[in-house]
């Protein structure tokens, strides 16, 4: 058992933080990514891991019988991902798409990311297919790592009949709840598990504020960080610890209240046309966001977590508050690593 720890003594409290999130972390990452073609995978994987990972824009081949794998080292951690568009374009050979599928994550996954487009008018048969034979194939605990996606939330945000903006995209979010809720309920997923699967709405890189969050990429980030276990959360960490901000640190680094004020700056250079097809903007030139930053609630979320599982271990822990590892996780690569 660890040695003793107290208040008093931070140093030695850093040490036993440092060697468990070393003996914990797993040095690999595995993201499965799903949905219909086009609606904002790879754009969404990259802004999660940092890198252009996966390849963004039109798939010259949509349907393929093998899932596409990315493989990238990241801080020090070997991340793959699985893209599989081929289960809802209905034209691939189902079961050797399956097969594929089954061997090539026999190993598991720490994720599984389920993107729906929000500019979808319906909950289409495409999307109840895939995850109807998802679910069949993994059973309901691929939910246990799943998060559902809605990916382009940001054509979301004005009312078409200019009556109240909240109010429509409220009400737009809470249909995908529903219904995403209902076909799980008929698929047999446990309802404690379906409690816990995040829905997160998604945008562009440009307008990171929607109506109801200050960030979607901070609030996806911490989502799936929440699903995956203890030793896949800080192998996510430690690929993103550099781009991690948090609440009234040092003057050099991005506020949540900062960063709310620059994305509606964007919003106010670059209003995200209706239809992109019809302009010039093209999505592809941005950069994936530098920063994530997180307010104090999603700040303590993560340590919480982190406390709780190293407070496990270091029961001699238990009598300082999670808050405690702020000094460590704060500072970055330096400790952590
Ligand atoms: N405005 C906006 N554009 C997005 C969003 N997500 C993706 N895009 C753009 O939509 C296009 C397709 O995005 P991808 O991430 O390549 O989509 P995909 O699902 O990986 O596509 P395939 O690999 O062909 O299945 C790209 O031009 C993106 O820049 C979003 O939430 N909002
Ligand atoms: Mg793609």
């Amino acid at each position: 058992m660890a040695k003793k720890l107290s208040n008093n003594d931070p140093e030695s409290l850093e040490a036993a933080f440092v060697r468990w999130v070393s003996e914990k972390r797993q040095n690999r990452l595995t993201i499965l990514i799903t949905g219909k073609t086009g609606v904002g995978k790879s754009r969404l994987v990259n802004a999660l891991v940092g890198e252009r990972v996966a390849k963004e824009g039109r798939s010259k081949s949509a349907c393929t019988d093998t899932v596409t794998s990315y493989r990238a080292e990241i801080n020090g951690v070997d991340v793959v991902v699985w893209d599989s568009p081929g289960l809802q374009d209905g034209t691939c050979n189902e079961r050797l798409y399956l097969q594929d599928m089954e061997s090539k994550l026999s190993q598991g996954f720490d994720v599984m990311i389920y993107c729906i487009s929000m500019t979808d008018t319906r909950f289409y048969e495409a999307d109840k297919s895939a995850i109807r034979t998802l679910t069949k194939e993994f059973g309901s605990k691929l939910w246990k790592n799943g998060v559902v996606a809605l990916t382009f939330a940001n054509l979301k945000t004005k009312d078409p009949d200019e009556e109240d903006d909240l109010a429509y995209y409220l009400g737009e979010r809470y249909f995908w709840e529903k219904a995403i809720d209902e076909f799980l309920a008929n698929l047999n997923v446990d309802l404690l598990v379906r409690q816990q699967i995040p829905i997160v709405p998604t945008g562009n890189y440009k307008q990171l504020r929607l109506h109801e969050c200050e960030n979607w990429l901070s609030d996806l980030w911490i989502k799936c960080f929440n699903v995956m276990s203890i030793s896949s959360g800080l192998a996510f960490f430690k690929i993103n610890e550099s781009r991690l901000k948090y609440p009234d640190s040092s003057p050099a680094t991005t506020s949540t209240a900062a960063a709310a004020r620059s994305s509606e700056d964007d919003e106010n250079q670059m209003p995200m046309p209706e239809d992109e097809n019809q302009s010039a903007y093209n999505p592809d030139h941005e950069d994936i966001p530098r920063e994530i930053p997180l307010n104090q609630k999603q700040e303590d979320g993560l340590l919480s977590r982190l406390w709780k599982a190293f407070s496990d271990v270091y029961k001699a822990a238990k009598n300082v508050g999670h808050r405690a590892l702020r000094f460590f996780t704060r500072r970055g690569k330096s400790n952590v690593n």
